[in-house]
């Protein structure tokens, strides 16, 4: 399978909250693309990263930031392909970064996840309903992550359940 998921980190500091993500992308072998670049320390290479990705046949962008997380914006104001913007937690808990990515001008939208680890994994799992759109593979493969993380909620109430009765 070609690569089709590219991911930007402003920072490798925000890789501890994308790591549940990239993890997810491993386990199901979804190829992807990922850099670090900073819209502000590295302005001009972040630009070139997204045309290197339009051109490498990527299709999704996945973007976290923090702070003033002008990333995503930044990488949208530079291309059609869907970006997704991963508010990364901060001095001010992140919501810095939410407001940063969900607050973009008309014209240029940025989809704008959950603060953190969540937001990683629901970013990543988006991108390949994205993809899924045109791919039987990709959809069969969420279909069967859903029944899976369903079955494991029925396994942790027995767990729990359990552990309650022996109390
Ligand atoms: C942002 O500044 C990055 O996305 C990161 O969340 C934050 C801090 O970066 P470092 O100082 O840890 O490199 O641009």
């Amino acid at each position: 399978m070609n690569k089709k998921i590219g991911i930007i980190l402003g920072s490798d500091s925000d890789y501890q909250y994308m790591e549940k993500g990239i993890n997810l992308l491993k386990k199901l072998q979804m190829p992807f693309e990922i850099e670090v670049s900073s819209a502000h320390r590295t302005p001009e290479r972040t630009i070139e990263l997204v045309k290197e990705f339009e051109k490498q046949g990527i299709q999704v962008i996945i973007a976290a930031a923090g702070g003033a997380a002008h990333l995503p914006g930044v990488i949208a104001s530079h291309t059609l392909l869907p970006v997704l913007g991963v508010p990364i937690h901060s001095q001010l808990s992140g919501l810095d970064s939410l407001y940063s990515i969900v607050q973009m001008p008309s014209g240029i939208p940025v989809a704008a996840f959950s603060i953190g680890s969540s937001g990683g994994v629901n970013s990543v799992l988006f991108a390949m309903e994205i993809l899924a759109l045109n791919d039987n593979k990709i959809k069969e493969m969420l279909i069967k992550y859903r029944k899976e993380q369903g079955l494991e909620v029925i396994r942790k109430s027995g767990k729990l359940k359990d552990k309650i009765k022996s109390l």
